[in-house]
């Protein structure tokens, strides 16, 4: 597999250089190395950020599960792929060897074939953490289906407005899921959703927890049965290399959810490539990330970047917190972890339990400590580095997104020294830019601007499912010829780049992309509410935490307020799930709006982050008034 080998910063400036010099050549000799093409592509790159188009490896042929799969089966084929470590820790956990994961490929490939689904079909996906998960996405990358993976975490109307977005004939789920010592009924979800998506015409049961559960007759059919009918082996569709690989949906600055599209060869080199780099993979290690693949970050590290590596991943059905706090340290020890990949919120939340929880296992197998998600602060990099790491483990603090596909800024192990805060610097090939806010690129060191990057990667997104129009705007439009990610960034005096959060309407909450507008348009359903305003408040563990400015029709009583308070984060549970929800409600007479109508936000964030010492030039305001009011009443 492809390894720049870097062994020090003198190096890694080296190959950096020359990946930026001649970009294509760079990454057509990653693409050389050890992945089976079935046609070999005719041009490296095309691309066109005006329109945008981008075309990576072109009229290349390839299936990406031979890579992941039938590549490692003549030498390792008893090697573990993954393995499940169920929410229980009294159930055994599980040990999927890469032939035994070609069986299981196969077979569930094989009932979506025999089920109807075809080339190009979108399947969505909505199950827990279980082995059925990774397999039906590969199953769907066999066939040449698009997965669409929908986190199960999210409510039925969340889910209904992704299936129909993409227009999926099938949903894959199971019966129930576990969480800690809950569990969930997420069959009951899939009904409910799929009463308001009349294009789905199959449900595909996976059992977990054995519930009871009501079955729709010609609709719903159990997986089990059908995958022990089906046979083991499934011919790879040959896909081409810019035929769409899967949907995730990521949240934006209107209500409608945007389905990034992936696509295949592209994909596949920048994932291999990061994963292989960025964690310093070696033959046996055994890579644990704990993300859920509902997201992309379990998408890329979870199954194809170690599947594409030929490595042993963990796939964890937990949460840090059960049966206690020590749980991911007790997964370390038991499975000799040798990567671990984690957020910084779950770094904060158990940060502040008490240190026996990892006193108390060994954790020595461990060489190399990741993040993601959001940034770190200081205290929880410390904390990870002493107490995790015991100093000893290099932290790669990695900066991507759903868009960008895999890791684009993050250190290199052993070659980039590390500063708690910074993702350093761009892994070869990729090449960020920072901007002013009148456009204008910011060159030399020591600048604070918005993150852009001014030149196509291989695992980019290509588009917004049904909506490019959309995808230029949101990507392309605010810098011409850049990429612009959302995101604020500075590089300081020696070319680090540190994040330094969100510009733009999303919100991370504990780790999870929120937009505001989604929110508030769940918000202003309730018949009693007027309008409403959402902005971010740092937060202890979640990193940010919702405030709500809410217009009422009419004011009540402080009893009915509290009372609709509950009914507001209820409403915003059914419309997007309980990551959503409001820690803090302030009703109020008006919101700070330009005379154009526009909300400052800027103003609600000083006040929601209680610093209203200096809220700036509020002269543009309509009503000037109404911001010393919301002050008073502040939360
Ligand atoms: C992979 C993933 C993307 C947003 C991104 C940024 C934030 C991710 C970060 C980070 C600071 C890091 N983010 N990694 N901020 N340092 N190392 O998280 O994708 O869910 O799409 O979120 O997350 O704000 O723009 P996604």
């Amino acid at each position: 597999m492809s390894n720049y080998h870097i062994k020090n910063l003198e190096e890694y400036f080296q190959v950096y250089r020359k990946s930026v010099r001649d970009p294509e050549s760079f990454w057509e000799e990653i693409a050389e190395e050890n992945f089976i093409w079935r046609k070999r592509w005719e041009k490296v790159l095309e691309y066109d950020f005006k329109k945008p188009e981008i075309s990576w490896y072109k009229d290349a042929k390839l299936n990406i599960t031979e890579n992941c799969i039938d590549r490692h089966l003549y030498a390792h084929g008893d090697k573990t792929a993954i393995i499940f470590e169920p929410n229980d820790p009294s159930e055994m956990a599980q040990h999927i060897s890469y032939q035994e994961l070609h069986d299981r490929v196969c077979r569930f490939a094989n009932v979506l074939l025999n089920q109807g689904v075809t080339k190009g079909d979108r399947v969505c996906i909505y199950l827990p953490m279980i082995p059925e998960l990774p397999v039906a996405l590969l199953a769907c990358a066999r066939i040449g289906a698009i997965h669409s993976v929908v986190f199960a975490g999210f409510s039925s109307q969340a889910l209904s407005s992704r299936i129909n977005d993409s227009d999926c004939k099938i949903v894959v789920t199971s019966d129930g899921s576990y969480r800690g010592n809950k569990t969930i009924d997420l069959k009951g979800i899939v009904d409910e959703a799929v009463l308001s998506c009349p294009g789905v015409k199959t449900v595909l049961v996976a059992k977990r927890t054995n519930t009871e559960i009501a079955m729709i007759e010609n609709r719903d059919k159990w997986l089990q049965p059908l995958l022990d009918q089906a046979s083991n082996n499934c011919e790879p569709e040959i896909m081409d290399a810019e035929d769409p690989l899967f949907i995730l949906y990521t949240s934006g600055s209107t209500g409608k959810p945007k389905g990034m599209v992936h696509t295949t060869a592209g994909y596949m080199v920048f994932i291999a490539h990061t994963f292989k780099n960025v964690f310093q993979y070696r033959e046996n290690d055994i890579f644990w990330c704990t993300a859920d693949i509902g997201w992309v970050t379990g998408h890329s590290y979870i199954v194809y970047g170690p599947l594409l590596n030929g490595a042993t991943t963990i796939l964890f059905e937990g949460i840090p917190s059960y049966p206690d706090f020590g749980r991911f340290w007790e997964v370390i020890e038991k499975h000799k972890v040798t990567q671990f990949y984690t957020a910084p919120t779950a770094i904060r939340a158990l940060a502040k339990e008490s240190l026996e929880f990892s006193e108390g296992h060994d954790l020595s197998s461990l060489k190399i400590l990741g993040s993601v998600g959001e940034p770190i602060n200081e205290e929880a990099w410390h904390w990870y580095n002493d107490n995790i790491g015991k100093k000893q483990c290099p932290i790669v603090d990695t900066w991507w997104q759903t868009e960008t596909g895999g890791i684009l800024i993050s250190p290199i192990p052993y070659s980039t020294p590390t500063i708690p805060t910074y993702a350093t610097l761009p892994l070869p090939g990729v090449q960020p830019a920072l901007m002013d806010d009148e456009g204008r690129e910011l060159k030399g060191n020591q600048v604070n601007g918005r993150l852009c990057i001014k030149f196509p990667w291989p695992g980019m997104a290509r588009t917004i499912w049904g909506n490019h129009e959309r995808y230029k705007e949101t990507y392309f439009s605010t810098f011409e010829n850049y990429y612009f990610s959302g995101d604020g960034a500075l590089r300081d005096s020696t070319g680090y780049y540190r994040i330094t959060g969100r510009v733009d309407d999303v919100i991370i909450v504990s780790g999870h992309n929120l937009g505001t507008a989604p929110i508030e348009d769940a918000i202003n359903e309730h018949p009693a509410v007027a309008e409403s305003a959402i902005v971010g408040f740092p937060h202890d563990v979640k990193g940010n935490a919702l405030y709500g400015f809410v217009i009422l029709k009419e004011t009540g009583e402080s009893r009915v307020q509290d009372n609709l308070r509950k009914e507001i984060n209820q409403i915003i549970s059914e419309h997007i799930g309980p990551i959503a929800k409001l820690d803090k409600i302030q009703f109020t007479r008006g919101l700070p709006k330009t005379r154009s109508g526009k909300i400052m936000r800027r103003i609600l964030r000083k006040i929601a982050e209680k610093d209203t010492s200096n809220l700036g030039d509020t002269s543009t305001l309509l009503d000037p008034d109404v911001v010393e009011e919301i002050i008073k009443n502040s939360l």
